[in-house]
């Protein structure tokens, strides 16, 4: 069985204070991997952090190095001692414009740095409600893997969000996760890769109520948490239904 991971997305939200606040609240959960992904100014801040808990962002530029202005790279985060990079967020996907090619293309460069990259898939309401989920989230996974090949695949973290999910209070139930965890898995082992071994997240709403319940599915290997990541007892208890 695959340790499970739990990782917390931020998203645009913290302070210095804040931030200071919520760390002195964390204690490491045996058992489980949990990470950080903090917004890139906090970087610094999370040098100092209690012991356990892993380091990551919530996006990486596709590029190395060069006139890229506003752009953060792959090797700066691994300067900072990130382990781990979201890539392909449904946020940066419907705000900001990203595509499938982008999101591949973020993920080779987080893995060419060393860096594991969380590659986020899932459906919009609309497509699910057109019977499109496991085509919607195979396209999304193609990209990726059209680009990264076996070997690059193998070395990913996935997380399924599905859209209507995210910050919204509505969790996918446990049976609406496994069976999209279900088919990413099938999928994967149709690429030839090992996918036994390879961690797949679920996120989108999920709080101390409903974590045990996801993880107890056979193929959710962990959580992404948006909302409950800032609260300390909350992701305390995510992590702790996880371990
Ligand atoms: C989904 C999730 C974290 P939340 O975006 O990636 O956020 O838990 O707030 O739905």
């Amino acid at each position: 069985m695959i340790k499970k991971l739990v990782a917390g997305n931020w998203k645009m939200n913290g302070s210095l204070a804040a931030n200071e606040a919520l760390l002195a609240a964390l204690q490491p959960v045996p058992g489980v991997d949990v990470a950080l992904c903090v917004p890139y100014p906090y970087l610094a801040q999370l040098q100092r952090r209690p012991s356990g808990f892993e380091l990551g962002a919530q996006d990486v530029s596709e590029f190395a190095a060069g006139a890229y202005t506003g752009e953060v790279s792959a090797a700066m985060l691994t300067d900072f001692g990130c382990r781990y990079v979201i890539v392909g967020h449904s946020e940066r996907r419907a705000l900001f414009g990203e595509d499938d090619l982008t999101v591949a293309r973020k993920a080779s460069s987080a893995l060419s740095a060393g860096l594991v990259p969380i590659v986020c898939v899932g459906e919009t309401l609309d497509e699910r409600e057109a019977g499109e989920v496991t085509a919607v989230i195979t396209r999304q996974l193609a990209a990726v893997a059209d680009l990264l090949g076996q070997e690059g695949l193998s070395r990913l973290v996935l997380a399924y969000e599905p859209v209507w999910a995210i910050g919204s209070g509505r969790s996918a139930t446990a049976e609406q996760a496994e069976e999209a965890h279900a088919a990413m898995r099938g999928w994967l082992a149709g690429q030839g890769v090992d996918a036994g071994v390879i961690r797949i997240l679920y996120g989108g709403s999920v709080k101390p109520d409903n974590a045990a319940e996801l993880f107890a599915m056979p193929n959710v290997d962990g959580g992404l948490i948006g909302g409950a990541s800032l609260v300390a007892d909350d992701f305390m208890a995510i992590c702790r239904a996880a371990g």
